[in-house]
């Protein structure tokens, strides 16, 4: 048997083999894709937010699809997450927004195949803005009325509080309104909070699209729900087409 480091090794062979790739590639059919939609005014935080619950330097991805000039999707190789980033929920062009957002909706819908859809929306209002603007609340509608379910993340949450009671009274459909610092703010010195009630509440939503393993295989925050997860979805559970041949470890 070839001792050569890079080619011969009975365990690089089996690396190698269809057989175990067919498995990674049947695992990670089983897992899908989790396509969010991202809104916000811009400012309020949506990079540093998806940087910090997907692990997923936005900023540095630089490789987006834009589908208009206010929509741009991201997609990372190997990766369960996609992203439809929005530009332009100011109150000037949200209408232009909105009606390229409802196209793009409509396209991802088309399909019919659940790894298309688009499966849930963050919508980000700044707590301390204390208002939901037009743009804000027809988004809101648009997404329900396509069976988008939506999560208000209420970013940079350092107050006012009564926001939140605002925000559910404004946006009724909105399926959960969370107060989130994603990152320690340092005067006064807050430290980041409400990023795992937001996974939880975006895991809650996101079973009812059948991307709920997706979601959870992409977040970076709960590691717990990960755990609960796997457990369901064992990789010898997913019937390999062939026996897997066994594995000699390298020395
Ligand atoms: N400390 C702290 N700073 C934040 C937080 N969220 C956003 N920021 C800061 O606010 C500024 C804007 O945040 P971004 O994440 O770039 O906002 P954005 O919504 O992506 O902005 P656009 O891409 O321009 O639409 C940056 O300086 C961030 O560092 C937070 O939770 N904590
Ligand atoms: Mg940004």
């Amino acid at each position: 048997m070839s001792r050569d480091k890079t080619s011969g090794e009975p365990w690089r062979e089996i690396l190698n083999s269809t057989v175990l790739n067919d498995c990674i590639e049947k695992a990670s059919d089983a897992i899908g894709i989790f396509n969010i939609l991202v809104a916000g005014k811009s400012g309020v935080g949506k990079t540093t937010l998806i940087n910090r619950v997907f692990g997923a330097d936005v900023g540095l991805v630089g490789s987006g699809e834009p589908v208009t000039k206010e929509i741009i999707w991201y997609k990372w190789p190997d990766h369960n997450l996609r992203l439809c980033d929005t530009r332009g929920l100011e109150l000037k062009g949200f209408r232009k927004t909105l009606s390229s957002l409802k196209q793009e909706i409509r396209r991802c819908a088309s399909t019919g195949k659940t790894r298309d859809r688009i499966h849930a929306a963050w919508i980000c209002i700044q707590e301390n803005s204390a208002r939901v603007e037009e743009g804000e609340k027809d988004l809101a509608e648009l997404c329900s009325s396509h069976g988008i379910p939506v999560v208000v993340v209420l970013t940079k949450a350092l107050g006012p509080k009564s926001f939140a009671d605002d925000v559910r009274r404004r946006l009724p459909g909105a399926s959960a309104v969370v107060r989130v610092l994603a990152a320690d703010w340092e005067q006064p010195l807050v430290k980041s909070f409400g990023l795992k009630a937001l996974v939880q509440a975006t895991y809650k939503v996101a079973e009812s699209t059948g991307a709920d393993k997706a979601f959870v295989a992409a977040q970076q925050i709960d590691f717990s729900l990960k755990k609960k997860v796997a457990r369901g979805l064992t990789f010898f559970s997913l019937d390999p087409p062939a026996p897997l041949p066994q594995f000699p470890f390298p020395e």
